[in-house]
């Protein structure tokens, strides 16, 4: 679930995606909810707190966001970063988001910091099982006799230790950093970005409003990611 990719920290390109991206795949983003999930505050759902006090009710939200994914589809975005792939190879794609629509849309080399909405862990022997279900019928148990809770990073819980430092050290190392569909509100995924442009690196934002980043990125492209992705050619001048 870390997303354990083959780790490309040197490439020259390195896109970065948010909520945004899967916006127009009908996925509610984080803030455009006035910051409520499926009417709920994250805080309330999304921590570990949460999760200890109220295990069901946790996992009931999780199963309502898979129950949601499994009906919506990778949009042009997602299908426009999987093409540049293709094009300009398998440049990591480091995504804060949980819903796997970039690897559904052909993306290889994608590098999940906030875990994954389609894997389970066991809260004792952390053991890890992907599931490509919606609802379940109750808290579901691992071998060893412990829960599972979602396989995602919550609010106040570290990310993966090698996905992170991998993400550092590709932001460092790439000569033109894509930020598409990020509020840049969330950390430490909000310093990848600002880690780029310190090392030199050329940040270019796509989104359909500014953001902290914007007065900082070398472009501002705004608009939909699903408009704005598929005409843009990321390997432009990188040669
Ligand atoms: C940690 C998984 C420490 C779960 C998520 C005060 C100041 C600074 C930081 C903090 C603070 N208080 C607390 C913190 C730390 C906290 C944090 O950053 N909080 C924020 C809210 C202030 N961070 C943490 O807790 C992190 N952990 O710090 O641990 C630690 C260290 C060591 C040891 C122990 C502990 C953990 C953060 C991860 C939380 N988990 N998700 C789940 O999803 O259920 S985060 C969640 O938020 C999602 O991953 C989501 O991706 C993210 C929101 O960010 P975005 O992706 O940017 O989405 P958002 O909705 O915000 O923005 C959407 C953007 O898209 C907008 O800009 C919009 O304009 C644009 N858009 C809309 N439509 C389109 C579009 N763009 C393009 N096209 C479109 N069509
Ligand atoms: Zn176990």
């Amino acid at each position: 679930m870390r997303g354990e990719a083959q780790p490309r920290p040197d490439s020259p390109l390195l896109v970065l995606t948010g909520a945004g991206v899967s916006a127009e795949s009908g996925v509610p983003t984080f803030r455009d909810a006035a910051g409520l999930w499926e009417g709920r505050r994250p805080e309330d759902v999304a921590s570990p707190a949460a999760f200890h006090r109220d295990p069901l009710d946790v996992w009931k939200f999780y199963w309502e966001r898979r129950e949601k994914l499994l009906t919506l589809s990778p949009n042009p975005a997602h299908r426009a970063i999987a093409a540049w792939q293709e094009k300009f190879g398998d440049f990591p794609v480091v995504t804060q988001n949980i819903d796997g629509l970039h690897q559904l849309a052909g993306s290889r080399n994608v590098w999940e910091l906030h875990g994954s909405l389609w894997i389970d862990r066991c809260v004792a022997c952390g053991h890890e099982r992907r599931v490509q279900t919606g609802r379940e019928t109750g808290i579901p148990r691992c071998s060893c006799g412990a829960i599972y809770r979602p396989g995602v990073v919550w609010f106040g819980e570290a990310l993966p230790e090698t996905v992170l430092n991998n993400a550092f050290e590709a932001a460092r190392n790439a000569r033109r950093v894509l930020v598409i569909g990020t509020s840049n509100l969330v950390y430490p995924a909000a310093l990848l970005p600002r880690l780029a442009l310190e090392a030199g690196s050329e940040v270019i934002e796509f989104n359909p409003e500014p953001t902290p980043l914007t007065p900082h990125a070398t472009r501002f492209i705004q608009g939909k990611a699903a408009q704005t992705l598929p005409t843009f050619n990321p390997g432009d001048g990188l040669e």
